[in-house]
């Protein structure tokens, strides 16, 4: 008896790590992504058109138009990921298009991320690096790099969800920060899991206390361009903008306007808008660290995504409702 026909066939958009994609040969008729090249649009519909289901990543781009092709196979899109502004999900619900993320595993190790580009940008670690590999650091001097303390400042959160928590308690537990937050609705104070942070009732409020702004709300039409040249322009002038959520949350060509004219201390940046083009006048800025979107890209954690995604095809092929189903 051939079992292996019976199994769901599941197309993988990217390279996974090595556990997942041995799991995915085993449960599924997996096709994987050995040389992992992007997809093209056509290819993602090719592959709604002759598969069960697709495992994608956040390079992948599922329009309403590349849901709408004809001849659609695939029922669910199990997402790498725990954001998903990269699916219109508004498009596959009413397709009938199952959509699954990957929450929790990867809170953790995206707040450790968020905190480490808040230390580097305030205390110059990406200058001072390439300083040293430059063979130009000279001599010690007491005034050499002199950058900006980070215990006891203030953190303004912009989005009080899972990984903001986890970076609050980083912030107030291991670096003794002040924490004020923004959030669309108010949180109880249990909601606050033993954090002592203070909700603001406007980001702009946030926004003049902060010395450290860190943005953690989800991308997409609502959050586009939330911060725009008018709140840099509330920014504190020492102040600095920390992105680990999703590069459009920022109107790049107004953070670019607001370092130049110094209404910003720097910025710390995990996301951009056009992935993966970083614009071109950031990269000559010494106060602004920039890092190629590694928010989760730990070996621990991108295999508990991978698992998780994973288990939610399996569930979706036996019937269940996968546990992280979005849409
Ligand atoms: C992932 C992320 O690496 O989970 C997210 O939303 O931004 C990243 O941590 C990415 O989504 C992979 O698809």
């Amino acid at each position: 008896m051939n079992t292996a026909a019976a199994r769901p066939k599941v197309i993988v958009t990217g390279r996974l790590p090595e556990d997942v994609e041995r799991e995915l040969l085993v449960r599924f008729d997996a096709q994987l992504n050995i040389d992992d090249r992007p997809f093209t649009a056509r290819e993602l519909q090719q592959a709604l058109q002759s598969a069960d289901g697709l495992l994608t990543t956040v390079a992948d781009r599922i329009t309403a138009d590349v849901l709408d092709v004809p001849g659609r196979r695939a029922n669910i899109i199990a997402n790498y990921g725990v954001g998903y502004n990269h699916i219109d999900v508004h498009a596959a619900k009413a397709q009938g298009v199952t959509v699954t993320n990957t929450p929790d595993v990867l809170t953790d190790c995206t707040a450790d991320l968020a905190i480490m580009l808040m230390l580097m940008v305030a205390r110059r670690a990406g200058e001072g690096e390439r300083l040293v590999r430059a063979g130009q650091w000279q001599s010690w001097r007491p005034t050499h790099m002199i950058g900006t303390r980070v215990s006891g400042k203030t953190l303004g959160i912009i989005g009080m969800g899972r990984i903001a928590k986890a970076t609050a308690r980083r912030a107030q537990h291991g670096l003794g920060m002040n924490v004020v937050f923004f959030n669309r609705s108010r949180l109880a104070p249990e909601q606050l899991e033993g954090l002592d942070a203070q909700q603001c009732d406007s980001i702009e409020d946030v926004l003049a206390q902060a010395d450290f702004v860190s943005l953690h709300c989800p991308g997409g039409e609502e959050t586009r361009h939330l911060m725009n040249a008018a709140r840099f322009a509330a920014m504190q002038r020492h102040a600095f903008l920390i992105n680990t959520a999703r590069g459009d949350v920022v109107d790049e060509a107004a953070l670019v306007d607001a370092l130049n004219q110094g209404l910003i201390g720097g910025a710390g940046l995990d996301v951009y808008e056009h992935e993966p083009r970083v614009p071109a006048a950031l990269l000559t800025m010494e106060n602004v660290v920039l890092l190629p979107h590694l928010g989760s890209a730990t070996r621990e954690t991108r295999t508990g995504m991978g698992l998780m995604a994973v288990d939610n095809l399996s569930a979706f092929f036996a019937g269940q409702t996968p546990p992280n189903k979005v849409a």
